[in-house]
């Protein structure tokens, strides 16, 4: 088993929609990666506990996702030194500007990396990006897969 490197965290099993795009890119990359439920305000313990080990257990980037009151990034970023990447997710009632806003300000000293609204994919790209300075094979992926994306880009439009 590859070590894992890489946490997906979020707050809600509602939110994993919205997250499942990073694990998508991570799989695509060949990146290990883990994925839990640790909330904030249901399961504070949980979040203390992922945070506290994060280091020690040899995680090295964490992607955070959340909505609403979203305080799950922030919260990770304080307890551990892990580059925390924060993904607003979508709400209903204030189409996750709540949540954008609850993630990008944070405080000086303890700084998330905020995607933008439903952006999990991104974050699995950063994540990456992050883990192929010190791993060339997975460097080589992550520019592969960027050049995929590009040449998938058409010249001109066309008609529907
Ligand atoms: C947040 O509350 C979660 O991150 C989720 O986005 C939101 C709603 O959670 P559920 O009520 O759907 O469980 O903590």
């Amino acid at each position: 088993m590859a070590q894992v490197k890489v946490g997906i965290i979020m707050g809600s099993q509602s939110d994993w929609p919205t997250m499942k795009d990073a694990a998508a890119i991570l799989d695509e990359l060949g990146v290990a990666y883990e994925a839990r439920i640790v909330s904030a305000h249901r399961t504070p313990d949980r979040l203390w506990d992922y945070g506290r080990d994060a280091v020690g257990r040899g995680l090295q980037v964490i992607i955070a996702g959340a909505g609403g009151a979203a305080h799950l990034p922030g919260m990770m970023a304080s307890k551990t030194r892990v580059p925390v990447i924060g993904v607003p997710v979508q709400t209903k009632a204030l189409a996750g500007v709540d949540s954008l806003y609850s993630i990008v300000q944070m405080p000086r000293g303890y700084p998330v990396a905020t995607m933008a609204i439903g952006g999990a994919a991104n974050a699995g790209l950063m994540a990456a990006g992050i883990l192929a300075l010190q791993d060339s094979d997975l460097a080589a992926r992550l520019d592969a897969w960027r050049a995929a994306l590009s040449n998938s880009i058409p010249q001109e439009p066309r008609d529907d």
